[in-house]
């Protein structure tokens, strides 16, 4: 079969506003790669409504399938509902996070024909075999459809017990007119489960890893075609220490001269600080690493499990290492830490810290988190305007301050964090110029968000003009 995938030509609020462009989507790549081995035709594009014509035309598909975040769900639901009504005779579907969790809205507000819940390795081909075989409505756990008032397999999220044979992805499953990098995914999953994130809940708590021999495979792979950067996508990729030692260990005896990017956390630092040298003396160039809060209480709450003494600890660390390193902080607690002067003590912690890149978001509850289910069942969602889920709007009603005071701290918290840095904001700058991290439009789109945000008082979706 012909299948047309779609990541949405969806541009977030706040920074990711800043991106120039659009990425696809690497989840999307996963699901054209299984079902490339099954034996089916697919194609990745980045589209909306207005341009999906173009595709149908040159790709003639059979299905159209979009991945979406819940940020950018208001433009796939849109190019499914086109879809739905210009090409009746196609098939629909949709996945991603945002979809496992909404299924039943997705399925009413679109009329998609199915949701894949979970991923979609396995149940992606098992329906196009079906629908090959004629019988649109298979018994297939985690393809969700609705047929005569009811809604069938949506028992439980798909989740693979092994990933060691996922398909790779490779650069002919993406039209020519885009651009393909390849990322890496060594784990999937994460066996934390943060209150304000969807992996757990997404996952389950499953975590499963491929072996060191696959990933160096791929990596060599793609060496072959001209690639030496990595980004790894696993939500934590220091889990296992000894899977990471290996890899290390792997990456010198193969002598593999590569640059990659991670995430991983404040705990594992500290207790495994040889470790983190290991990968900086392998090709580890920025390290991701979320402090969210400095005020323990609300650490506690979010089942952060680190303490103020671990943070500290763990940016003393980074500071020995030659490794880039990007924090991450979260304005909002969803509690009675929700005031003015809670939110201040945070930004006035991480000013404190001497740190590098620090990234800033407004907390956002996402659907399937511990976080979404208490603050819906306190009543406190605003809205479910799901284009401001992009964590730089506050869509929930905070318990000490406004959600309007809220978003405002955001670029005050950004300018406080930055300008603690003094002179030292020259070299991360320089530095950020040479890696390409940042654009000279970038610092004006900032600076100018900053003085509107100083002067007018303005939040920075309004200061940049989103919504
Ligand atoms: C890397 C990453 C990014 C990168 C993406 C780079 C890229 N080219 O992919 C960047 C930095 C750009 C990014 C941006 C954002 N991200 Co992000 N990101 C991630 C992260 C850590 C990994 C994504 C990934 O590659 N996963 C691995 C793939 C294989 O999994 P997957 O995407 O879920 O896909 C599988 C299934 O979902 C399913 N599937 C997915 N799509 C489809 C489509 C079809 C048709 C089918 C059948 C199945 C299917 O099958 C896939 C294979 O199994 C995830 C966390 C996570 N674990 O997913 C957060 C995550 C997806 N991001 C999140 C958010 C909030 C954002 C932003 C909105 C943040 C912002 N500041 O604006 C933006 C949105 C950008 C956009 N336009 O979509 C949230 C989404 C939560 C939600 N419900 O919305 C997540 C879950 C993290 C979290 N906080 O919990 N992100
Ligand atoms: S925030 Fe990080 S550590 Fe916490 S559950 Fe999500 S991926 Fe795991």
């Amino acid at each position: 079969m012909n299948i047309l995938l779609v990541s949405p030509k969806a541009q977030t609020g706040g920074l990711e506003s800043l991106r120039k462009g659009n990425q696809i989507l690497q989840g999307v790549l996963y699901v054209a790669a299984a079902a490339k081995v099954s034996g089916h035709k697919p194609i990745v594009v980045i589209a909306d409504k207005s341009c999906i014509d173009e595709y149908v035309q040159q790709y003639r598909p059979q299905i159209i399938g979009v991945s979406c975040v819940s940020a950018t769900y208001p433009i796939a639901a849109e190019l499914l509902r086109y879809v739905k009504a210009r090409y009746p005779e196609l098939k629909t579907i949709i996945g991603g996070h945002h979809a496992t969790f909404m299924y039943k809205e997705v399925i009413a507000e679109t009329g998609v024909d199915y949701v894949c819940r979970g991923e979609a390795e396995q149940v992606f081909p098992a329906l196009l075999e079906s629908l090959e075989q004629g019988e649109p409505h298979p018994a297939i756990e985690g393809i969700v459809f609705f047929k005569d008032g009811a809604y069938h397999n949506d028992g439980r999220i798909a989740i693979l017990e092994d990933i060691e044979s996922i398909p790779k992805i490779t650069r002919d499953l993406v039209a020519p007119e885009f651009s393909f990098s390849p990322k890496i995914v060594s784990s999937r999953g994460c066996p934390f489960n943060c209150s304000f994130c969807s992996i757990s809940a997404f996952y389950g708590g499953k975590y499963r890893q491929r072996s060191v021999e696959s990933v160096i495979a791929d990596i060599k792979d793609y060496i072959s075609w001209g690639y030496d950067t990595f980004w790894f996508h696993d939500d934590n990729l220091t889990v296992d220490v000894n899977w990471v030692s290996s890899f290390c260990d792997k990456l010198e005896q193969e002598k593999l001269k590569i640059s990659y990017n991670c995430m991983s956390r404040v705990d594992t630092i500290v207790k495994h600080p040889d470790l983190i040298k290991r990968m900086a003396e392998t090709g580890c160039r920025l390290i991701s690493i979320g402090i969210e809060s400095g005020i323990p209480e609300v650490l506690e709450r979010m089942h952060k499990k680190i303490n103020i003494s671990q943070i500290m600890k763990a940016i003393k660390i980074m500071n020995r290492l030659s490794i880039s390193h990007n924090w991450y902080m979260i304005l909002g607690s969803g509690d009675e830490y929700d005031t003015p002067r809670h939110i201040e003590q945070n930004i006035r912690f991480f000013s404190s810290l001497p740190f590098g890149y620090v990234l800033i978001s407004i907390l956002t509850p996402f659907p399937g988190t511990e976080l979404f289910s208490k603050l819906q069942a306190e009543g406190r969602i605003r809205h479910y305007n799901w284009a401001d889920y992009d964590v730089t709007h506050c869509v929930y009603e905070p318990l000490g301050i406004s959600h309007q005071a809220l978003e405002r701290y955001l670029p005050k918290a950004y300018l406080k964090v930055y300008l603690s840095k003094g002179w030292k904001l020259i070299p991360l700058f320089v530095q950020s110029f040479r890696r390409k991290a940042i654009r000279p439009a970038m610092i004006f789109s900032a600076l100018r968000v900053m003085a509107a945000n100083v002067i007018l008082g303005k939040d920075m979706n309004s200061a940049l003009k989103k919504r």
